[in-house]
């Protein structure tokens, strides 16, 4: 079932073999959020999957042939395919494989949906300047206004209902 190898794979490492039949492969960062949603959705649907930790300071180059972005996540099947953008591999597994559906079956629920991912997804990207910023000793305010700002858009669609019922 699930695993995550505790140690990643760097630049010289042997490229894995193919992905075993009945599994899904993922390359993943421990620490990465973005891999981070489609482990969730590994989860959730209780998805046989191995887990493979690349070392993004030092990509092995085989890494490159799965993504040429060099991005993680990136889904691989035992047929080969490669999937890479977090909320891609969302779709792609809750559509791939059976048992309880993620995404909302009605159009503009599914819409919602991804508009609300759209917004959250730039709250992402603001937190990890955030605390660059303050690792490097910088002026915050504007920053931290601009967080608050998208928190609380995200909090008055979660209010309107934005997302439908399942949020
Ligand atoms: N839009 C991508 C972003 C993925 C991403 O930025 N992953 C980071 C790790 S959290 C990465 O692979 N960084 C390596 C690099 O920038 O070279 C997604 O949603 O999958």
């Amino acid at each position: 079932m699930s695993g995550d190898h505790s140690r990643s794979l760097g630049k010289g490492s042997a490229a894995p073999g193919p992905v075993p039949a009945g599994l899904v492969r993922l390359y993943s960062m421990r620490f990465c959020p973005y891999a981070q949603r489609t482990r969730l959705v590994l989860r959730a649907k209780g998805i046989s999957h191995e887990v493979i930790n690349i070392n993004l300071k030092n990509k092995p180059e085989w890494y490159f042939e799965k993504n040429p972005a060099g991005l993680v996540p990136v889904l691989e099947t035992s047929k080969g395919q490669l999937i890479c953008e977090s909320p891609i591999t969302c779709e792609y597994l809750d559509e791939a494989f059976p048992g309880k559906k993620l995404m909302p079956s009605d159009p503009y629920e599914r819409a919602c949906q991804r508009m609300l991912l759209e917004d959250f997804s730039k709250i992402t990207s603001l937190l990890f300047k955030h605390v660059l910023a303050v690792k490097d000793g910088q002026d915050t305010t504007a920053l931290k206004a601009e967080i608050a700002e998208k928190f609380c858009k995200l909090e008055e669609g979660l209010s309107l209902g934005v997302g439908g019922s399942r949020m």
